[in-house]
């Protein structure tokens, strides 16, 4: 790996890639970057492709560049998995546990029962695409977590992927926003599953990565656990415009 990829590669991941709480966790920043380079991969390499696009997930790594298509509406289809189930709406399970009072599962009639909240945001993913004025609807986090009661331990939110593989994560104040849903529809119809349906997260003031795709679980933890691109080198805070070294650019 030529020299300037490290040069590079540090300056984006000492820009915030590595949050206060791995810091704290002790996890020193030089493995990181190691595990993030190994984590995107020799694809970039063998493509040529500049160090910007093999940081960026646009290519993602070793092996997954066929799941990269270009989607309907100019949404692009992400996936760091090759194949994920498919589930139907009645099949599909939630489980919500971890620092809660009382931890339970939700199917979609559960979730069709609490009060729907719809949004009209725009969704921007960090490597420059963006869809404007995409409607979203679905159950907003907060009244979620109402439902099963936060305790007071709890300081973030963590969500998996029934892909078996992706994770993200919130902190308690930003998973309280009423533009965070646990989405049910979009643009008028159900999530698609290419789109992450049945249910996915949408986040609306955060770029696209923290917005998971095939929800299948929330926990509430002690504190933030980076997901999966954060271990890659984006930061854990990702609002549009004010992250990823984007801070000059206008939202
Ligand atoms: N499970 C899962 N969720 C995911 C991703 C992924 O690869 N797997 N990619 C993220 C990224 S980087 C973006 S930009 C959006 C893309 O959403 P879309 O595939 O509906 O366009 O999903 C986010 N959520
Ligand atoms: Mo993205």
């Amino acid at each position: 790996m030529a020299p300037r990829v490290v040069t590079k590669l540090w300056r984006r991941c000492s820009n915030g890639g590595v949050s206060e709480e791995e810091r704290a966790e002790g996890s020193p920043v030089g493995r990181r970057i190691v595990l993030g380079m190994l984590g995107l991969g020799a694809a970039g390499v063998a493509v040529g492709a500049s160090l910007q696009e093999r940081v960026n997930h646009a290519l993602a790594p070793v092996g997954q560049l066929g799941n990269v298509l270009p989607a309907a509406g100019g949404f692009r289809y992400y996936t760091v998995t090759g194949s994920v189930k498919h589930y139907s709406g009645a099949d599909w399970r939630m489980t919500v546990d971890g620092l809660v009072d009382k931890p339970r599962t939700f199917g979609m009639a559960d979730l069709a029962r609490l009060p729907q909240t719809a949004l009209d945001k725009d969704f921007q993913c960090v490597t420059g695409w963006r869809v404007p004025d995409v409607r979203w609807a679905g159950v907003a986090l907060p009244d979620l977590l109402q439902v099963v009661g936060v305790a007071p331990q709890a300081k973030a939110v963590r969500f998996t992927s029934f892909d078996g593989v992706y994770t993200e994560s919130l902190t308690l104040d930003q998973a309280r926003r009423r533009d965070v849903l646990v989405a049910t529809r979009m643009e008028g119809g159900p999530v698609t599953h290419d789109h992450g349906g049945p249910v996915r997260l949408y986040v609306a003031p955060m770029y696209g990565y923290k917005s998971l795709k095939w929800l299948g679980g929330i926990e509430l933890t002690d504190r933030v656990r980076s997901g999966y691109w954060e271990r890659r080198g984006y930061d854990v805070d990702a609002w549009v415009g004010r992250s990823n070294g984007r801070d000059d650019a206008p939202t």
